[in-house]
């Protein structure tokens, strides 16, 4: 029987990656520029966070948006015409935003004159939580409606999260959400993981949220 060779090419490419993760927030430092990676599932409320974001920060971080679709300029959109610069990254069916995709996504900004880009990652709990994007912190947002259990069921995406915004807590009193129990989940995977509970509907914990990340790009920068 002849020889069977086997090539492990997901760890390649994960090595690869974040080779060039640690380039990219290498160049990040030189410039001054925090990237944060927020991802979620579609409709966690991504895209009504980040305006939210912006119009708290406005005046206090020079922002941009990186928005990541399989298709669509729609996202993008919506965040210039908030007046804040948008590039939108169409990945073209791959689900995910690897460091290299962020890299020439970036290249469209000018970074010497931004403090935080923001990463609207694909949306989808299983692919982007793989993949370093070169984000010096990775946010994800776990909506009411999807149900307390997730940390179960997408547990690396709870991992690699430095903090959980629990989205759409307008609908908690309509919901057998438990947040007690949630919280304990997100624990057990993450002790350090932050968790902030939002509505972006109705504006509730976004300042709190808004002041968490000002402090985290200003040490960055500093
Ligand atoms: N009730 C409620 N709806 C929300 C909230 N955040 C977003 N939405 C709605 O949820 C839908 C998806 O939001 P979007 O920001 O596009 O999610 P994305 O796909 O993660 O970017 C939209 O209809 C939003 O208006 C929230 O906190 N509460
Ligand atoms: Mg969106």
């Amino acid at each position: 029987m002849a020889e069977i060779r086997l090539i492990e090419i997901k760890e390649e490419i994960l090595t690869d990656n974040r080779k060039e993760a640690d380039n990219l927030r290498a160049k990040l430092k030189k410039t001054g520029t925090f990237l944060l990676n927020l991802m979620s599932s579609p409709g966690a409320g991504k895209t009504t966070l980040i305006l939210k974001t912006i119009e708290q920060l406005r005046g206090r971080l020079r922002m941009g948006v990186l928005e990541a679709d399989i298709d669509s300029m729609v996202d993008a959109e919506k965040i210039a015409a908030s007046g804040i610069p948008a590039v939108q990254i169409r990945t073209g069916g791959f689900c995910h935003l690897d460091a290299s995709m962020v890299m020439k996504g970036l290249d469209a900004f000018d970074l010497k004159c931004l403090d935080l880009v923001i990463i609207e990652n694909v949306g989808n709990l299983v692919c982007p939580a793989e993949f370093d994007t070169g984000a010096v912190r990775n946010a994800m947002i776990l909506s009411v409606p999807e149900g307390d259990d997730k940390p179960l069921k997408y547990p690396l995406m709870f991992s690699v999260s430095h903090v959980v915004l629990v989205n759409k807590i307008d609908f908690l009193s309509l919901s057998d959400f438990d947040m007690d129990v949630f919280r304990e989940r997100v624990h057990t995977l993450n002790p350090a993981a932050a968790i902030m509970e939002t509505s972006g509907r109705t504006g509730q914990g976004v300042a709190a949220w808004a002041d968490w990340l000002e402090c985290e790009v200003k040490a960055f920068i500093a």
